[in-house]
């Protein structure tokens, strides 16, 4: 049995959790937070960062490792496409979202989601960068209506975690959202994978853990 390490808030968690659901892999999941000093935290994910997963064969860290792993593990159904360049066209697009739009925007989320000071320099030093990403990003999504196509992949997992926190982290720290101002009309796409049983269970698991935690800080 799988065990998803991590906690439900963080988008990377989402995200492997989606893919588990979509694929009907049996899974438990474990409450772990970022930062442990622990070591039997940091043997399984050295950097402390989540999510991670321990199986019977052992433990590893990293997202997209990780949902490679299952796509191959566990093939049905799939969730990249069998050809070999469209799969890493699917891939290409993760990239991008997780790379250059989410790890970006990232720097953004002490002032806009952790009750960080405003920082105006950070703010427009992200911004730059991500209207630069932004406007690349959209020459590869496809959004027809699934991200990279007319198939829902993996990639749909990566999107619907991560892009509304950029939209969202821009508007709050930019004054605008960033995505939404490039021209893409993400809400929609967000509704239509928000339909899917995996993305109900991960939306409502965040929105538990952010009520119990609003809930114990009073
Ligand atoms: N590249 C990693 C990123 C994971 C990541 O940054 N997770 C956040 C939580 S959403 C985290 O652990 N942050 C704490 C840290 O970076 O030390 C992945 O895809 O798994």
């Amino acid at each position: 049995m799988i065990t998803l390490c991590g906690f439900s808030v963080s988008n990377y968690y989402s995200k492997v959790k989606m893919v588990l659901l979509e694929k009907g892999i049996p899974f438990a999941e474990e409450a772990v937070k970022t930062g442990s000093k622990d070591d039997a935290v940091l043997s399984c994910s050295p950097l402390g960062k989540v999510p991670f997963i321990r199986t019977e064969h052992g433990a590893m860290c990293e997202s997209q490792v990780i949902i490679d792993y299952l796509e191959v593990a566990y093939p049905n159904p799939p969730l990249v496409p069998a050809d070999a360049w469209q799969a890493a066209k699917v891939r290409e697009l993760i990239t991008f979202i997780d790379l250059h739009l989410e790890l970006v925007a990232r720097e953004l989320y002490p002032q806009a989601f952790f009750g960080g000071e405003k920082d105006e320099a950070t703010a427009a030093r992200v911004r730059k960068k991500l209207e630069k990403n932004i406007a690349g990003f959209k020459r590869l999504a496809k959004f027809s209506p699934y991200i990279a196509g007319d198939r829902f992949t993996m990639a749909d997992c990566a999107a619907f975690v991560s892009i509304p926190l950029v939209a969202l982290a821009s508007k709050v720290a930019c004054g605008e959202d960033l995505i939404a101002a490039a021209g893409i009309d993400w809400k929609p796409y967000s509704r239509l994978i928000g339909e899917r049983p995996s993305a109900q269970r991960v939306v409502a698991d965040r929105k538990a853990e952010q009520e119990r935690a609003a809930a114990k800080a009073g």
